[in-house]
């Protein structure tokens, strides 16, 4: 039995078969090199148990900030249950995830309280070099980091929102405050969540007479407590 163009029907079979496999192949290759290249996403439960920044406590009236985070994710899916006592009443806390992304960090020791000079800090007073109790937001950075998360309570949570002060969650009249939340935070943060920290902010300072932890960017951005995410 002869085909249209001479060969036998059997050949003609055969040939498409081989094309099949040919075509077949690397579309096989290409799929199994595209799931090896996208890892499951992350998944899975992390805490991190607050404790307070090393300070003095004359210069920051005694705070003794201490507290829980559970944190359940799910790729960049992120639900956040975190309690915290000892802050400042009636006051807002700014509330971060903070690190460099696949880097080392660490809550700041007491060492990190060089006093360089911090622009931000009109309460204590400069002298460079000479410790003045208290660690600012900038003198915690080479430890913990820049912020990666904010935990606001309403609308955006990048680093963007990390000094909108307003709109983290108040402490109770009796400094406790609880914030829960599913957000969505940046691929990046969700893959190295075990590397990075929660650092919370915000207190009046006795030696400021403006008793509120609003009164200066240097209180509202106070680091306070600091939790190393496992
Ligand atoms: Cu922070």
């Amino acid at each position: 039995m002869l085909t249209s163009g001479g060969h036998p029907a059997i050949w003609k079979v055969t040939m498409q078969r081989k094309l099949i496999l040919l075509l077949a192949a690397p579309a096989a290759l290409l799929m199994s090199a595209t799931a090896a290249a996208a890892p499951a996403p992350p998944v899975g439960t992390f805490s991190a148990d607050l404790t307070p920044i090393p300070h003095d406590s004359t210069a920051d009236g005694g705070s003794n900030v201490t507290g829980h985070a559970a944190l359940s994710l799910a790729g960049r899916n992120l639900t956040v249950d975190l309690t915290a006592t000892g802050l400042t009443p009636n006051e807002p806390h700014a509330m971060h995830i903070h690190g460099v992304l696949a880097g080392a960090n660490e809550c700041p020791p007491a060492s990190a309280d060089v006093n360089t000079g911090d622009p931000i800090d009109p309460v204590t007073p400069q002298i460079a070099g000479t410790p003045d109790g208290l660690i600012s937001l900038a003198e915690g950075l080479p430890s913990y980091g820049p912020i990666d998360v904010s935990f606001t309570q309403t609308g955006d949570t990048s680093a963007a929102s990390g000094l909108v002060v307003e709109r983290f969650p108040v402490a109770n009249a009796a400094g406790t405050l609880s914030y829960h939340r599913s957000i969505k935070i940046p691929i990046g943060v969700a893959k190295n969540l075990s590397d990075l920290h929660i650092v919370v902010h915000g207190t009046d300072l006795p030696s400021d007479a403006d008793h509120s932890s609003l009164s200066s960017l240097f209180e509202a951005t106070l680091p306070v407590a600091c939790g190393t995410i496992n």
